[in-house]
């Protein structure tokens, strides 16, 4: 009975747990001078303990075990034990006897019937102290001071253990014992199943675990998740989608009554049919057009079924020498279609039979014949006084599948004769200025291509018509521009042709001259004046940083000077070694001592030592060195990041103290950081730091950026390895470099474009097409800001870099680390933005955190609902008005579908 007893308080879950802790059955069986009893807990609730207290008595050994404990898979199993402990103090005999600790032991086993376990076939899991001991004084009160403490054992590998506890001569009530381990429960997240998974034997283990869709569900991508230790489902990755036919219906998919289908994955949920069009049955995925009405194969599901226009109207001709111009009006009937079309049949009479027949290849049509989706054409080259008809046919995208009935208006025309060329031409590409005229120089084209005399004809426009020609001769044409920096070079030349046609009919009897009006494109050559190449090469380019800015800069015919100075990349420089001596200083080797080494650099050892230079006092300095049998590459590159380095003066910045080119080895010569680069300092320390502290580094990193973003200088390496700190603690950028920054950084990976890029800290549209901009740092700084409020943590832990991409591509983001200030995490949130112009400035993120620092209270981790108070401090009404004001407001549609239609339901959000 009392075995029962205690089995039913010891093991039982309490209703407050969480759903993620599964208790596994424990009671004692073997009971060695340990007593049963009933006593009443703090809260005079009847309890069952077990109790020993044998402090008189000398080489105390009392035992207590458990029946076997199955751990139903689980490899990492936690104990949490209650119990109360006299204080030896207050037992005035048992002073020299008395114990204040007993110890807790497993024997692990797939033996379910195992007896006689020996004491030296148990493992030792801990010897526990009491953080609370009560005297007799306190037990008179019948104050029972209850300690808890919880340890784990792990890595179990058998089918389950037995628990010991033994005693060696103290005062003790045990008064529960729980054993559990931790799952995360079964969930359907993004149409996908995912099982209960028991978590992992390590405290840090991410359990990679592959969902299943639901019915009538397909993987858009092979859905995932991962399980953490503590039994939290993490970054969803991939989704299910309803098949075609259903919809999505509260986690699972449902067919599409009669009336209305699906068809494309990307659509939600089922559509009505669209008007002309119907379904008799369920989980129909398209609709069916009703009769006389169509839809091309290319016509989108969601559009209502159509039928073929009917035809032009108030069609009408201007002829114009052998030209016709016919112009129209659009149908009345376009079919309920955008795509309506004009197509041109031209035919002629016959001089031979008189009977109509096809105009032939040699007209023309501008600017086409069929497919024409303006209500107009130009007809050309067409023969001289003889009688055409136009007929103008409407089609539409269904036309084909209708009735083979053209809708079509028809005309008839009348030609005279010709005698022009007319000659049209675009504009140069990249013109050096505004074009003031163009010049247009032509000559007939004799037995050999050389002009005897020429006409000049000078033209504003783009065109010009050139009359009084011969027939049957061939001219040569060439252009050129003016702007008001003088004449470009004349285009090549063009050459045409008068054609001789004559006259079907004439009553004016021979026609001497019919030529043929002839409209031509003539590309003429860029002008490009010394002028504009002259500013191409201006030092102050940022031409390695951003080849757009660059067109830009120039397109404009003019150089923008930036208001404050600018980074000059050191690439400029056709002699890198001119470059660093602009911005470094040499020291002299003799100035230096080097002390002892403290790293490993790409090119060579980092030291530190000391700086004395003439008559100034000696300051510690850190001194990178170029190791010897350095190719000239790696001598320019390596000096490269002292010629950046030395362009910065900011106390964010590291300071570059000079460089020693003169001897070797060959060194740069830096400030020293006490405490070296963040992430392994903040590891060494964690959470020995205030907020405001950490804060305060976020603070002059961003300082230091906003610094090198107004110098017109783009990171692209920004992480907390790549940030040092000084002994107050100061957070100082470093490690710049040209096009070897990336590589070597162990960090970076190669992406599919061959670019080698630390993924983790880099913006999506910088790994997606190599676009780094201050934006792009803006998102790595989110990033650092994550790795200093999560004492150096890794980010995204240890997801392969793939998935990284693939999870922030569908817009999932680091959670908020542990205990970090709500309105900092908003900060990171607010650098992870996709669209990079929602991102804020450096300017921007150094003043939200300077008003942070001013009112710690702001730093609080607290209740989101409080937390993000409207500013004048008022309640909000609605879950929309609330996430509207943290930013998430696209995120509302999903609240309500999940049914969080409330705040009352939002406060009781768990976090799972
Ligand atoms: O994490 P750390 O101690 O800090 O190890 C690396 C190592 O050299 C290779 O880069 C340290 N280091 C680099 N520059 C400095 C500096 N200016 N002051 C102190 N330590 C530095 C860095």
């Amino acid at each position: 009975g009392s075995l029962r007893l205690n089995h039913s308080y010891f093991c039982q879950k309490p209703p407050n747990m969480n759903e993620n802790l599964l208790f596994l059955i424990c009671f004692f069986i073997l009971v060695f001078q340990w007593e049963e009893i009933g006593e009443v807990d703090e809260n005079y609730a009847p309890i069952h303990t077990y109790q020993v207290c044998k402090v008189m008595e000398q080489n105390q050994n009392n035992w207590l075990q458990t029946n076997f404990i199955l751990n139903q898979g689980a490899q990492r199993v936690f104990l949490e034990l209650k119990f109360t402990l006299r204080d030896c103090n207050s037992l005035p005999g048992g002073l020299g006897t008395c114990k204040e600790t007993f110890n807790v032991y497993y024997y692990e086993t797939n033996d379910e019937e195992r007896r006689n376990i020996r004491e030296s076939q148990y493992t030792k899991i801990d010897t526990i102290a009491a953080d609370e001991s009560f005297t007799e004084l306190d037990l008179g009160d019948r104050v029972m001071k209850l300690n808890t403490e919880v340890r784990d054992l792990c890595p179990l590998s058998k089918k389950g253990f037995y628990l010991a506890f033994q005693d060696l001569g103290a005062c003790i009530a045990l008064v529960s014992v729980r054993v559990f381990y931790k799952k995360c429960p079964f969930v359907v997240r993004n149409l996908a199943l995912f099982p209960d998974t028991i978590t992992g034997p390590d405290s840090a283990q991410l359990l990679e675990v592959s969902g299943t869709c639901v019915n009538n569900s397909v993987a858009d991508e092979l859905p995932r998740m991962y399980c953490s230790a503590e039994g939290e489902w993490l970054v969803p990755i991939g989704r299910c989608m309803c098949q075609a036919g259903h919809e999505e219906v509260n986690g699972s998919c449902q067919v599409c009554k009669p009336g209305f289908y699906r068809s494309a994955l990307q659509t939600k949920s089922c559509s009505k049919c669209p008007p002309r069009s119907f379904t008799k049955v369920e989980a129909s995925t398209s609709c069916q057009c009703e009769q006389g009405y169509y839809r091309t194969e290319s016509d989108p599901s969601n559009m209502a079924c159509t039928k073929a226009p009917s035809a032009p109207r108030n069609a009408i001709s201007n002829v114009n020498e052998t030209s016709v111009f016919l112009e129209w009006s659009a149908p009345e009937e376009t079919g309920g279609r955008k795509d309506v079309r004009y197509n041109i049949v031209c035919s002629k009479i016959s001089t031979d039979s008189g009977q109509y027949e096809p105009c032939g290849s040699h007209v023309r049509y501008l600017p086409q014949r069929t497919g024409l989706k303006n209500t107009s054409i130009m007809v050309m080259d067409l023969l001289a006084h003889t009688n055409y008809t136009f007929e103008v046919e409407a089609v539409n995208g269904v036309s084909e599948l209708t009735a083979p009935l053209r809708q079509y208006v028809s005309l008839n025309v009348t030609t005279n004769q010709a005698g022009d060329i007319s000659v049209s031409w675009q504009e140069p590409d990249r013109p050096n200025g505004i074009i003031l005229e163009y010049e247009i120089k032509y000559f007939e084209k004799v037995n050999t291509d050389q002009e005897t005399s020429y006409t000049i004809i000078k033209s504003k426009e783009t065109d010009v018509l050139v009359d009084g020609l011969k027939p049957s001769s061939a001219y040569i044409f060439q252009i050129r521009a003016r702007t008001s920096a003088g004449y470009g070079g004349f285009s090549r030349r063009f050459e045409f042709e008068t054609s001789p046609y004559l006259a079907a009919s004439s009553d004016q009897g021979q026609v001497p001259i019919i030529a043929v009006a002839v409209t031509v494109a003539i590309i003429l050559i860029a002008l490009v004046t010394g002028f504009l190449m002259s500013g191409r090469r201006c030092g102050y380019s940022k031409a390695k940083q951003d080849p757009d800015e660059e067109k830009m800069h120039f397109h404009n015919g003019h150089i923008k000077f930036p208001a404050v100075r600018t980074y000059i990349d050191p690439h400029t420089y056709e002699d890198p070694n001119q470059a660093v001596h602009e911005f470094a200083k040499e020291i002299d080797v003799s100035c230096i001592t080097i002390e002892r080494v403290i790293g490993a650099g790409e090119f060579g050892e980092v030291c530190s030592g000391l700086l004395r230079l003439p008559g100034k006092r000696e300051i510690p300095v850190a001194i990178k060195t170029l190791k010897a049998g350095y190719t000239e590459k790696q001598r320019r590159d390596f000096l490269g990041e002292a010629s950046i380095m030395g362009q910065f003066d900011h106390p964010n910045i590291i300071h570059l103290k000079g460089v020693v080119t003169k001897s070797k080895p060959v060194m740069i010569i830096t400030e020293y950081m006490e405490n070296g680069s963040l992430d392994t300092f903040l590891k060494k320390n964690d959470g020995q730091f205030t907020v405001i502290q950490l804060v305060g580094m976020l603070r002059g990193i961003a300082s230091g950026m906003r610094y090198l973003s107004e110098m017109g200088y783009v990171h692209r390496d920004l992480a907390a390895r790549n940030i040092l700190v000084n002994s107050n603690l100061v957070c100082k950028v470093s490690d710049f470099g040209l096009s070897r920054v990336l590589e070597d950084d162990p960090e970076a990976a190669y992406t599919t474009r061959g670019g080698k890029i630390p993924i983790r800290w880099t913006a999506p549209e910088a790994i997606a097409y190599r676009k780094f901009t201050s934006a792009s740092d803006v998102w790595s700084y989110g990033i650092v800001m994550w790795e200093v409020m999560s004492y150096g943590e890794r980010p995204y832990w240890q997801m392969s870099n793939q998935d990284v991409i693939k999870a922030v591509e569908e817009n999932y983001r680091l959670p908020g680390p542990m205990d970090c200030p709500t309105a900092l995490y908003h900060l990171m949130m607010d650098c992870w933005q996709k669209d990079r112009n929602s991102r804020p400035k450096f300017e921007e993120i150094v003043s939200i955190l300077d008003k942070l620092i001013r009112n710690p209270s702001s730093l609080k981790v607290s209740n989101l609902l409080v937390e993000h108070g409207s500013p004048e401090g008022c309640v909000f009404r609605s879950v929309e008005e609330w996430l509207e004001a943290i930013k998430m407001g696209r995120y509302t549609e999903l609240f309500m579908e999940r049914g969080y239609t409330s705040l009352d339901v939002v406060t009781q959000m768990t976090l799972e």
